[in-house]
């Protein structure tokens, strides 16, 4: 066991749940959190002769429900190591004049405030032991512009920017902080960002080989177990089957 411990938001699905299994393995506590009960309370079974694993149903958009979490902690779990704020999602890819206003809030309120919140309460404790390591899971969607990504790459441009601010605050201590930007990744995303189309969702990943969430667990992994002196700032990584488009040019038919 290393004795280690790791707070993980998202762990019910998807690079959360990987990443879960992935820490396991490398002896850690494990504090897995969701809105989702279930998943969480399968994968504690599941981890269960290999951590410690405390689960907490948290919806990381109440701030008062992260504080109180963070805040109850069992002593075992208290000095967290390792935050993996990971919880985060896109709802749907119209163009901005004719989305849901509503999804834009419910992102900005899960992808932007959530993971203040969690990095709000975690992050003294941290600067106190003067050792810790915050690991941000941004996008591609975050440093490269496409249609009907608006707020959704509005958000993780946030996450980018705000973990190398983080940088230039945690100088002179030993709290690191890392910036992981995937490009298409395999997961339930597709489904929630579709609300719940299957198809839509499946045709996202269609005769590719996308990034699986195994993929960023085993990036997570190499980022955190660096040695203590290096801070891995961004890391971005893609499938195979993904690049860069050229510009966009509207014009007029004659
Ligand atoms: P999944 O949909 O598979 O998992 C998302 C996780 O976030 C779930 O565990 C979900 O749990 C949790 N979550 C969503 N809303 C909340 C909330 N309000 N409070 C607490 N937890 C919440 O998607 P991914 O694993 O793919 O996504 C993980 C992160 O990676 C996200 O931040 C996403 O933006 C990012 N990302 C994904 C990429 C992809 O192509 N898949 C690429 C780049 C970045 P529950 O519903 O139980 O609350
Ligand atoms: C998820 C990747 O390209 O769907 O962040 O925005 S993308």
């Amino acid at each position: 066991m290393s004795g280690k411990t790791v707070f993980i938001t998202g762990a019910s699905a998807g690079f959360g749940a990987a990443c879960a299994r992935m820490f396991a393995t490398e002896g850690y506590r494990l504090v897995l959190t969701a809105r989702r009960v279930d998943p969480l309370l399968e994968l504690q079974k599941e981890l269960a002769t290999q951590s410690e694993v405390q689960i907490i149903p948290l919806d990381v958009r109440d701030r008062a429900a992260v504080q109180g979490a963070i805040e109850s902690l069992p002593e075992r779990f208290r000095s967290i190591d390792v935050l993996l704020n990971n919880a985060g999602l896109a709802l749907g890819l119209e163009p901005a004049h004719q989305v849901e206003l509503d999804d834009w809030d419910t992102m900005v309120d899960t992808n932007i405030k959530g993971l203040m919140y969690c990095t709000r309460f975690i992050l003294p404790g941290m600067v106190e032991r003067n050792r810790g390591h915050i690991i941000n899971i941004s996008s591609t969607a975050g440093a490269w512009p496409y249609a009907g990504g608006n707020v959704y790459g509005g958000t993780k441009a946030f996450v980018t920017q705000f973990s190398r601010n983080l940088r230039c605050d945690l100088l002179g201590t030993r709290v690191r902080v890392s910036c992981i930007q995937p490009g298409m990744a395999e997961t339930e995303f597709s489904k929630v960002r579709f609300k719940g189309n299957d198809e839509q969702a499946a045709n996202v990943y269609q005769g590719t080989e996308p990034l699986t969430a195994v993929d960023i667990a085993e990036t997570v992994r190499w980022v955190v177990s660096q040695p203590p002196h290096v801070n891995v700032n961004t890391l971005e990584l893609m499938s195979i089957d993904q690049t860069w488009g050229p510009f966009a040019i509207h014009r007029e038919q004659k």
